[in-house]
């Protein structure tokens, strides 16, 4: 069954064309700063927002028109993988990530849901064989089901813990079975409602104990993709123990997990914590644990997490000059974590919509490979620093000074001159990048 019937391969035409399914700057194979475009993108499909979002919320029933919903539930799961790889190979996108409740139904127990995935992951295994497209990572989904009420390895009963424990089981098995290349945790409900209820320090140790029991799963199966923690500051918790990158770093160190995890930082989210999405990368940068990024866009007027596709040209500059920085995102990638608006709801909406966000990518990539080229951030922060790389301000990065001995060099050079930023004219000059 072909659920796309009037769209062919979409290719790039350039900015002239008016055929909507069409790259007007995303061009796979165009080199850019070294390497192809695809090579810089590795963009990923998101399974969740594409296959089973239904359009619905909390004031409106569902409005998305979607044709592979079938006479059953496993039925419909199996349309949905047909469906979606022609989408990733229409696009001509190479990976895809999805939750495990995405892909197969949860049936009625544990042991059914466990078949439902062994199904439809060799159903995803032969599109994967036959199409070269890759995993980019899966993960867990601990937070939908009424189980996960105060929790999942944060949860205060055990037995939750335990089911917790054989759903990344299962997943790092998938991930083994579909050569998964990284591994992601998201926890939604790993935080509290109240404080006046939480053992906060068991609650952050279980975690690290999941973490721990995943880590010694993968070498044991001689399987490990890069292990990446999500953060969120809320919402679905009040409060979430994955706040923002400096936190989950903390985190992250605290229980000695830097050798395994990685942070997949998601723009929307780092508005939620009150951060611009460079702040956080240039985060993970400094820790040297960027791993993976989740591709969406807030509503600047809106508190909650829309998730909307990337169409500010501004935004992906700057996180695409981050990962340039960065040296690339690999093994991580582009995925979009976006979802299409309610009003959207035909079903080429999905291509038009991921077209838009490639689109957005791939001029933020060009953009951020001329600041690069052009030395624009890096004269500037020379020239702001310039002071420690001479005189007094050489030894001090070179950790030769000390509080008396800089004492004695203030009382000296107590006639300070500081110099203007000069920002507006930066800011000004920046904006001559983007369009
Ligand atoms: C939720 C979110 C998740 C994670 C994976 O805000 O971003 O979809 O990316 O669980
Ligand atoms: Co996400």
């Amino acid at each position: 069954m072909i659920y796309f019937p009037n769209v062919e391969k979409v290719a790039f035409e350039g900015k002239r064309t008016d055929n909507p399914f069409a790259f007007r700057h995303y061009n796979a194979e165009e080199v850019v700063a070294g390497k192809t475009m695809k090579e810089h993108l590795r963009f990923a499909v998101a399974y969740w927002h594409t296959m089973t979002q239904d359009g619905s919320d909390p004031f409106g029933n569902p409005t998305n028109i979607r044709t592979w919903e079938g006479a059953s539930e496993m039925e419909t799961a199996k349309n949905r993988v047909e469906a979606f790889f022609e989408i990733l190979e229409k696009l001509g996108v190479e990976y895809f990530c999805f939750h495990d409740i995405d892909i197969a139904p949860e049936g009625d127990s544990l042991a059914e849901f466990f078949q439902n995935i062994d199904e439809i992951t060799d159903l995803i295994k032969e599109k994967m064989d036959q199409t070269g497209i890759k995993l980019l990572w899966n993960t867990a989904n601990m937070f939908s089901n009424p189980r996960y009420v105060h929790g999942a390895a944060s949860s205060s009963n055990a037995d939750v813990f335990a089911y917790s424990a054989a759903q990344v089981k299962k997943g790092l098995d998938i991930s083994k079975k579909l050569g998964g290349e990284n591994y992601v945790f998201w926890g939604g409900r790993e935080g509290y409602e109240s404080l006046l209820n939480t053992d906060m320090k068991l609650e952050q140790d279980n975690i690290a104990r999941l973490f721990k029991m995943a880590i010694a799963y993968g070498e044991k199966i001689g399987h490990k993709p890069q292990f990446l923690l999500e953060p969120k500051p809320m919402e679905p918790s009040k409060h979430q123990y994955d706040f923002d990158a400096a936190t989950t770093m903390a985190f992250i160190q605290k229980y000695g997990l830097e050798g395994d995890f990685k942070l997949n930082l998601e723009a929307n989210h780092a508005t939620l914590a009150g951060h611009t999405f460079e702040h956080e990368l240039t985060v993970a940068r400094c820790y040297d644990a960027l791993g993976s990024i989740d591709a969406n866009q807030g509503d600047v007027l809106l508190g909650w997490d829309t998730d909307e596709f990337p169409t500010n040209i501004y935004d992906t500059t700057l996180t695409m000059y981050e990962i340039l920085e960065n040296g690339g995102i690999a093994p991580g990638g582009i995925n979009f974590d976006s979802k299409v608006r309610r009003s959207s709801f035909e079903m080429e909406d999905l291509l038009l919509a991921h077209i838009a966000g490639m689109d957005t990518f791939a001029r933020g990539l060009k953009a951020a490979a001329a600041l690069k080229e052009d030395r624009f951030f890096d004269d500037l922060k020379e020239k702001r620093y310039a002071s420690y790389t001479k005189g007094i301000g050489a030894k001090i990065v070179a950790d030769e000074e000390d509080l008396e001995s800089l004492t004695a060099y203030a009382l000296e050079n107590d006639d300070i001159t500081n110099e203007s930023s000069h920002l507006e004219f930066v800011k000004s000059r920046l904006n001559d990048y983007l369009v």
